[in-house]
């Protein structure tokens, strides 16, 4: 696996938190976006043949080895960092950290997918709307209902980053989230080492 990687993302999909993660980290990392409609990569390169799954977030090693589960790739980069994003292995913080990385990838991520989907109308669309809502409830719970302003109640972590990127999706989703989950993104956005990390993707595209 190694150190030397390459970062495959989009800047507004899941693969943005990990080009924030790495930033803020203070990686030093090659990054490319993906057209994630023609699966091409911005050189032009068939992007399955990379990453036969075709998702981002795709971390490729040197050595030929990938990531590409939000999980995995998410908590690479924040370990391999220097950011605190993860806390050390084997330690109660670091269950606590899986359970809210778990939490954003199997219930809060999923439930916004199918409202990507332009045939989805009507009640369909009121029920995966709701769904998205029922979700959002439950983060909101885990800040303890808006007293916190990060998952672990402490500081920026990767799980944070990712919820983050997720719920960003409610604004072209013309979803209004709850007013605690719209203080917990509006405290994110605030935040000068994402602020930061956010400029130099911009610049980097
Ligand atoms: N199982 C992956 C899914 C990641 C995912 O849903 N990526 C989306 C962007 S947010 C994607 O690349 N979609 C296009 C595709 O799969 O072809 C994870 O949990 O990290």
């Amino acid at each position: 696996m190694g150190t030397n990687f390459k970062l495959y993302y989009t800047p507004t999909s899941c693969g943005a938190a990990n080009f924030l993660a790495a930033q803020i980290g203070g990686l030093t990392f090659d990054s490319e976006t993906v057209d994630l409609a023609t699966h091409k990569t911005k050189s032009g390169v068939d992007f399955y043949s990379i990453n036969p799954k075709g998702n981002v977030p795709t971390v490729a090693f040197s050595d030929g080895t990938i990531l590409n589960e939000n999980v995995a790739t998410l908590t690479y980069l924040a370990d391999a960092g220097n950011a605190g994003l993860s806390p050390k292995e084997g330690t109660p913080e670091r269950y606590s950290y899986l359970n809210d990385m778990g939490f954003v990838a199997s219930e809060l991520h999923p439930a916004f997918g199918p409202l990507f989907n332009p045939q989805l109308t009507g009640e369909a669309r009121a029920a995966a709307v709701a769904n998205v809502l029922r979700r959002v409830d439950k983060l909101v719970t885990l800040l303890e209902g808006g007293k916190r302003s990060f998952l672990n109640g402490k500081s920026l972590s990767a799980p944070d980053l990712y919820a983050y990127i997720v719920l960003s999706w409610s604004v072209p989703l013309g979803i209004t989230l709850p007013p605690a989950a719209q203080a917990y993104c509006d405290g994110l956005k605030g935040n000068e080492a994402i602020q930061k990390a956010y400029a130099t993707m911009t610049a980097s595209q």
